[in-house]
Formats: structure tokens, C-alpha cells, sequence
């Protein structure tokens, strides 16, 4: 598969100019990626591979279990899937390093989606369910998508609809797939590939897909970024990086052929993708259980009928879940380990985690460009509780340094900065952010204010980044000022987060009217910026209009002052 790496796009091994390829994916030095090589943490392996050789070594385990449509695929079936649907896929049109945003719920389809384009060596863009017009538009133009992959219909709403609008922005956009439900003016998936799918039938060896297939440096996919930029950033994660955090990942979490995974979080999302995740599930041969939404409704009944072994959480869902159980009917013993992430859980609520559900919390704080900490399963209790854990590798390196990147005294508050074996170098397509948000020697920026415990364990004390964490779902604040900045009566617009009991943090929009401009409602102010076609998530929880931002002493906006001040006022309809 050699030659094929040297000619694509964005890989360390492509043939380009170095300024070309750094703009494209800044990757790591030469000299790092021999020693995570030879370290071991690199295994030289691809997706594609990978499944395969899961599924040469046991074709009859069940690999993914989708209890909304009743199907149980196994691992044989999953592999000749992806490989049927590659096949036509690459009959289609699509090549190696095309971008193909995919925006799918918990589905059987994601699977074979992601697993196909990996076969290509094409790249996934993991968009979320919850993105629309405005966030897909942007994917599909920036990545110059050659495809984009939706559902029909999902959660009342119908992704049809959003695609037709997306095509008509995006013409270069060639290629929209439906892999459930009615395609409408679309192509089913189940139309691509070029032989007719009998799933069931065994595909004899000699007739399987013949790709040359990516390299194990070569970029996989693209992950989004939270941000607290105008725009979301691009991740480019590579076989070799990924693969080792989830390997690392089992080995922490404790999965093994006989875990049970189940997928509560969106799919797409770095936590239930790869902490251990489902493909961290998958690369242990173990079985993923998809839950179509995480409601405790939902999700305990199928923990109960699946023998779900472990599952992550956002900390406003682990909540739910510990009320829940309290009350619930449901047989939950089965279930060893809940991952909670995403955004800090209060010790207080971690306290009730193992009392409730009765099994062992593991925390986890990590990021879609890499790092990724974890309480140990054998840590003492008051560790698990009060710290956001460790680094998966010893060749993560970590730093707590102040504003001018002066490196603190361990147990001292400051900025973390990270690099590492799965840590990327730099954003993809984005030289600007990368100088602001990369050290030159390649530590990335977190903007997570931090304290290391003697043991070597993270707590997470605050954020330096400008961006609101809404119970795990990360907002930019100059995204929504610049789209709430789009409103004719606006003047000034700044969005901070203020506290909330349930989701951590909630976004409240402070906004200056233009002089003499019709007064405005808050509700008006929100429906605004819904109607921009963004997520509902990043529409203001609260808008409060004022006449003036404080300033600091230089003249600044103050959004400290405004943190301050935020919550203290009551709702305004
Ligand atoms: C995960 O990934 P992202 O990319 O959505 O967000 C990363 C940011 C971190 O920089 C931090 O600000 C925050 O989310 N965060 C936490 C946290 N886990 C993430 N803040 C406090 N405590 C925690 N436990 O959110 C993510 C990716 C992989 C695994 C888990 C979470």
C-alpha cells in the first residue's frame, strides 16, 4: 500500500512540498514518529485491516448490535459490508482522501459507512445529528466533500430536507446518500455498491475488495473541534495515532472480547467513538450495543436484555442515570464501569456514581485533538472522584505553565499544554490557528486550566479558551456573536456561560440594541439565530440586552465581569 500513500493528500508520506502538505495536515516530525514507532504505541495498522482480521479470526461474534431496527451484525458481516459498499462507493467516484462528511444517528450504518471509507482511504468528516444548514454547508465547502451520508429521518426531523438545502449551496457537493429510511430525491446506500447485497452470504476470500488501501500514517478521518473560534476546526487524526488511543484505551478501561459497549453519546463524537468507545470495542473484538437515545428509558432495558459491561457518559446524563437507578426495575448488574467526560463532573455526583448504579466510575477528560486522561479502575475511591485522571501513555507530555508559558511548580494552577502519540501537530487547512494554537515545538494549546495531584493526576480547574461547555457540548462564543452580530437591531453582541445545576454551564447572550432600533424580545433574539440553520444546543439559553459591556482597565470587553454578573439575573422569556 506504499505507493498509493506517496500520492495522496495530506498524508506523511505524500510527495508534495513541505509547505504544501504542513497547510494541508501539519504532521509529526520524522524523529517522533520513529520513536512512537518503535515504542510500540504505533502498531502499523489501518481500520480496514484491522476489521478484517477481526473478522478472518471469529466471523460469527456479533460486532454491532442496532436494537431499534432488531439487527445484530456480525463481525463477518460488518467486514463484507464495508467491503461491498467500498467497492461501489469507489465505482461511484470516490477515491482515496476524498472528504465525505457523514452525519448519522446511532445506527447499524455508521459502522459500514466509516469502515467502507477507511477501506478507501477516503475520509469521514464526523458531523453530529445535531448540526444543520449553517454547520454542514460549512463542512461541505471546506473539506470540498465529495459525498455527504444522512439518514432520511431522525429524531422528528428530516435530514432530506437539509441536504437538498446543502446541495443547492454546496453544487460541488456530488453525491448525497440515505443509508436509512426512504431516500426521497437521493440515492439509497443500499443502492451503491455494484453487486446486489446479500448480507447473510459469506464472500469467498478470492472475491474480496482489492484496495490498495491507506497506510497505517495516513489520515483517517476528520474530527471537529468544540472551538472557540468564528468556524469549527478540522482534526486529522491517522490510523496509527488513533488506533493506539484505543488500544491504550482497553487496556485502561478493561475491555476485552467479552465487554459489551453501549453507545449512548452520539456516535460521531471522540468520547463514544474511541474512550474506549465502539471502535475501541470493535478493535477488541467485543460487541457494541447502539442506543438510539440516552434517555435512562431507553438505554436500561437494553443494558439489562444486551449485558452491557461499560458505557460513557456526559456528566448531566451520569445524573440522570444515578437518579434513575435508584427507582428503576431494570437489572443493571451487569454494567462494571460508566465513563463520565466530556465536562467536569462534580465530586459531589461522582460520589453517588458506584452507590447507584453499582459498578466502578471512570473519569475521563480528553479532546477530539487528542490527549485523553482516565482515572484507573483500581485507583482509591477519593482519586476516582476528585480528579479528571491521568494520561493513557507515557509518552503523553504534559505541561502547566502560566500566561507567558513559564512551566509551574506540580500542584499549580495553569495552562495545559500537551504533545504526544496521539496528539496532533496541527489543524487541517488551517496555518493561522495552528501558529495560535501550537507551541513551536508542537505542544498543543487545550485552553483547560489545570492542576497536577503528586500522583500525576489532572484536575480540571477552569478554561482559558473562549468557549461555553454545555453539559459536554462545547459552543464558541464568536460563532454565536457573529451570527447574533447578523441581526439588523444588533449593535454588540457577547456570549459567555453561567453556571447551571444540571448542564454545568448554559449559554447567555448579552446584546447592545442599535440606537433608535425597535425593542426586542428575547425569544425573538433566539429564533433568530435557530433560524440561521445552526444546532439547537448553540442557540442562547438566555438573552439579556444592556446598554453597555464592562470594560477593563485597558478598555477591553471584560467577558470576566460579564461571567460574573451572568446568573444573577432572573430568566427573561
Ligand atoms: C471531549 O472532546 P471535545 O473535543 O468535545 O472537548 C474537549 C474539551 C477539553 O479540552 C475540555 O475543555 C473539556 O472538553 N473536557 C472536560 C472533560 N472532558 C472534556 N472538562 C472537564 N472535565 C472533563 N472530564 O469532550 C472528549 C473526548 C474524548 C473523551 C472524553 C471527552
Amino acid at each position: 500500500s506504499g505507493a498509493a500513500g506517496e500520492t495522496r493528500s495530506g498524508t506523511a508520506g505524500d510527495a508534495r512540498s513541505g509547505t504544501e502538505r504542513e497547510a494541508q495536515a501539519p504532521t509529526w516530525p520524522q524523529e517522533f514518529a520513529e520513536r512512537y514507532r518503535a515504542a510500540g504505541w504505533w502498531r502499523g495498522e489501518t481500520f480496514g485491516g484491522v476489521l478484517r482480521e477481526r473478522a478472518a479470526a471469529h466471523p460469527d461474534r456479533i460486532a454491532v448490535v442496532d436494537p431499534a431496527t432488531d439487527r445484530r451484525w456480525t463481525y463477518g458481516e460488518l467486514d463484507a459490508r464495508a467491503d461491498r459498499l467500498a467497492a461501489g462507493m469507489v465505482a461511484r467516484g470516490i477515491t482515496a482522501g476524498d472528504r465525505v462528511v457523514v452525519q448519522l444517528p446511532n445506527i447499524a450504518e455508521f459502522f459500514e459507512v466509516v469502515f467502507a471509507l477507511f477501506r478507501i482511504g477516503a475520509l469521514p468528516v464526523f458531523a453530529l445529528p445535531a448540526h444543520r444548514e449553517t454547520e454542514i454547508t460549512y463542512f461541505c465547502r471546506f473539506t470540498e466533500a465529495a459525498a455527504y451520508v444522512i439518514a432520511a429521518e431522525h429524531g422528528g426531523y428530516d435530514y432530506r430536507t437539509l441536504a437538498a438545502k446543502v446541495r443547492a449551496e454546496v453544487p460541488a457537493l456530488r453525491h448525497v446518500w440515505v443509508a436509512q429510511g426512504e431516500p426521497g430525491e437521493f440515492e439509497a446506500l443500499a443502492d451503491v455498491p455494484t453487486e446486489a447485497v446479500d448480507p447473510a452470504a459469506p464472500v469467498d476470500p478470492a472475491e474480496r475488495l482489492d484496495l490498495a488501501g491507506p497506510a497505517p500514517h495516513d489520515l483517517a478521518f476528520l474530527q471537529l473541534s468544540g472551538g472557540s473560534t468564528g468556524v469549527p476546526k478540522l482534526i486529522p487524526r491517522t490510523h496509527d495515532d488513533y488506533i493506539y488511543s484505543l488500544w491504550g484505551s482497553n487496556e485502561l478501561c478493561g475491555v476485552d472480547e467479552n465487554s459489551v459497549y453501549l453507545c449512548a453519546l452520539p456516535a460521531a463524537h471522540n468520547f463514544p467513538l474511541s474512550s474506549p468507545g465502539t471502535l475501541g470495542a470493535l478493535y477488541a473484538g467485543a460487541r457494541v450495543v447502539l442506543c438510539p437515545q440516552p434517555a435512562p428509558e431507553t438505554a436500561f432495558p437494553l443494558i439489562e436484555a444486551e449485558g452491557v459491561t461499560l458505557t460513557g457518559l456526559v456528566p448531566p446524563l451520569a445524573l440522570l442515570w444515578t437518579e434513575a437507578a435508584a427507582t428503576t426495575t431494570h437489572d443493571l448488574s451487569s454494567l462494571d464501569v460508566l465513563l463520565v467526560g466530556g465536562a467536569k463532573f462534580s465530586e459531589e455526583a461522582a460520589r453517588r456514581v458506584r452507590p447507584a448504579l453499582g459498578c466502578t466510575l471512570q473519569q475521563v477528560f480528553g479532546m477530539a485533538e487528542g490527549l485523553v486522561n482516565y482515572t484507573r479502575l483500581d485507583d482509591p475511591e477519593e482519586t476516582i472522584v476528585s480528579t479528571q485522571g491521568r494520561p493513557i501513555s507515557p509518552d503523553d507530555e504534559i505541561r502547566v505553565v502560566d500566561d507567558e508559558d513559564n512551566d509551574l511548580p506540580v500542584g499549580a494552577t495553569g495552562h495545559l499544554l500537551t504533545r504526544g502519540p496521539y496528539t496532533i501537530r496541527g489543524y487541517w487547512n488551517a496555518p493561522e490557528h495552528n501558529a495560535r494554537s501550537f507551541t513551536a515545538d508542537g505542544f498543543y494549546r487545550t485552553g483547560d486550566i489545570v492542576r497536577l495531584t503528586p500522583t500525576g493526576h489532572l484536575v480540571v480547574e477552569g478554561r482559558a479558551k473562549d468557549q461555553i461547555n454545555r453539559g459536554g457540548e462545547k459552543i464558541a462564543a464568536e460563532e454565536i456573536e457573529n451570527h447574533l452580530l447578523a441581526h439588523p437591531a444588533v449593535h454588540d453582541a457577547n456570549v459567555v456561560g453561567e453556571p447551571d445545576p444540571y448542564l454545568g454551564e448554559r449559554t447567555c447572550a448579552y446584546v447592545i440594541l442599535k440606537a433608535g432600533a425597535e425593542p426586542l424580545r428575547p425569544v425573538a433574539v433566539k429564533r433568530f439565530v435557530r433560524e440561521r440553520g445552526l444546532a439547537a444546543y448553540k442557540v442562547p439559553d438566555r438573552v439579556e440586552f444592556v446598554a453597555a459591556f464592562p470594560r477593563t482597565g485597558v478598555g477591553k470587553i471584560s467577558k470576566k465581569d460579564l461571567r460574573t454578573h451572568a446568573g444573577t439575573r432572573p430568566d427573561t422569556p
